[in-house]
């Protein structure tokens, strides 16, 4: 990895470290703006077409309700999913906002409320790696908001099935479609709706750029969608001082970087942080790794810095803004209050990535590409929209009335202002 001296950087050097690969999204949206045209014409059967085009697979059905199917799961493969569902059921339950009330004036009242958004598309990418991880960090805060209809796309494995792990969760969530499709057509048609798939108001879950760039074409398209959050690759920033073990933050780098080629791994390191017992750890480690060339090809284009303090740490990371960081450092959690952009923390040399990527409770759909700096990881609200409402008293109109009165009359608004008038003048 290339190691870099933080207080000698130039301002140009740091802009470029800061900086994620570059995803040239105009040459995407032109592959993918066809798919979606497509499955806005030909409904199931373009999803048909894509998925034997791209997939290999000739789909029996578009789609299935995972309630009316056996799954076959050892009893040890249950009980893990079964800890992860309820650590991150328990975290996200205890988000459900209390309802707001505040008597702004006297006879005033203002309240928020939350609502379910009512139909949800999880995407759950196959590819290198199924994810049943996945499957439960969008499924369970749905099902928690109570939304009404939730439809799971992922694509299907060679044989044309779904693996039973993500049915199991499925079943779990009371998710009542299951879309046997992967990639920009999936999308596509959880936005805007085919004879077998529901059309949904608000589309989740990490996935290529194809599958990214379609949420982004269709969310500012007449399918009228949201979503969670723009998506670049994968990525880890951790935090390492004299007494974090070079083995576990190797391990931890490595765990990132068996993602995909493009994953982003970064080390910022103390000077006593022993760098050199690090560099053997990533090789010897890297060699026992079934996705070694994976993970290879991630670090090649990986850093180190190295700062003189942990204040230098804080102030790079925050730049950065980390889909995830580790501050592997002694009294972790003391520094909390320095970190001010990163998608999840990882405190402490008990807490590696890991553990929130699987089951700790936190979700694990986090924004990357510096997007931490305004974006939130997918959580209980991403699921919800909050309504206000209010609601006055006649002591409330007659105290509130003469405001209104009068800035509706510096906006000449005649109307607005009648509306209050014609009640004011009842109840004086
Ligand atoms: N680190 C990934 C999540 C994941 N890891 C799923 C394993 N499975 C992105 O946050
Ligand atoms: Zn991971």
């Amino acid at each position: 990895m290339r190691t870099y001296n933080y207080s000698d950087l130039e301002p140009v050097q740091l802009t470029e470290l800061l900086k994620r690969p570059k995803i040239d999204f105009a040459s995407i949206f032109g592959t993918v703006q066809p798919i979606i045209n497509e499955v806005e014409n030909d409904g199931d059967e373009a999803v048909r077409r894509f998925t034997h085009k791209f997939d290999g697979v000739d789909l029996d059905e578009v789609c299935f309700n995972p309630m009316k199917q056996e799954v076959s799961l050892s009893k040890e493969a249950k009980e893990a999913i079964d800890t992860a569902f309820d650590n991150i059921y328990a975290f996200h339950k205890a988000q459900v906002p209390a309802p707001l009330e505040v008597e702004t004036m006297p006879g005033v009242r203002c309240m928020k409320v939350a609502r379910p958004i009512e139909r949800v598309g999880f995407y759950v990418p196959g590819g290198t790696a199924v994810l049943p991880s996945t499957a439960m960090m969008l499924t369970i805060p749905a099902m928690i908001a109570g939304c009404s209809t939730k439809v799971l796309a992922t694509p299907p494995r060679k044989d044309g099935s779904i693996a039973p792990e993500i049915i199991y969760i499925a079943q779990k969530a009371g998710v009542e479609t299951i879309l046997k499709a992967g990639g920009a057509q999936a999308v596509a048609a959880m936005a805007v709706g085919t004879e077998s798939v529901p059309k949904v108001d608000k589309i989740f879950g990490p996935g290529n750029q194809y599958v990214t760039a379609a949420k982004m074409i269709l969310q500012n398209s007449e399918a009228q969608i949201s979503i969670d959050m723009p998506a670049g690759p994968s990525e880890v920033l951790v935090i390492a001082d004299e007494q974090a073990n070079p083995a576990y933050v190797a391990a931890d780098l490595l765990s990132q970087a068996e993602h995909g080629q493009d994953s982003q791994v970064v080390l910022v390191a103390t000077a006593a942080f022993d760098l050199k017992k690090l560099e053997q750890e990533l090789e010897d480690q890297l060699q026992e790794l079934p996705r070694k060339d994976i993970a290879k090809e991630a670090l090649e284009h990986s850093f180190i810095l190295k700062v003189e303090d942990l204040n230098q740490a804080f102030d790079f990371s925050n730049e950065y803004a980390p889909e995830h960081l580790i501050v592997n450092v002694g009294e972790a959690e003391s520094h909390t209050e320095k970190i001010t952009n990163a998608g999840s923390v990882f405190l402490g040399q008990f807490t590696p990535e890991s553990v929130g990527d699987y089951a700790s409770g936190t979700n694990h759909t986090l924004p990357t590409y510096g997007y931490a700096r305004m974006y939130s990881g997918v959580n209980l609200a991403a699921f919800q929209k909050s309504v206000t409402m209010q609601v006055l008293s006649e002591e409330g109109l007659k105290n509130l009335g003469p405001t209104v009165e009068k800035l509706a009359e510096l906006e000449e608004l005649q109307a607005h202002k009648n509306a209050v008038s014609i009640r004011l003048k009842d109840i004086q």
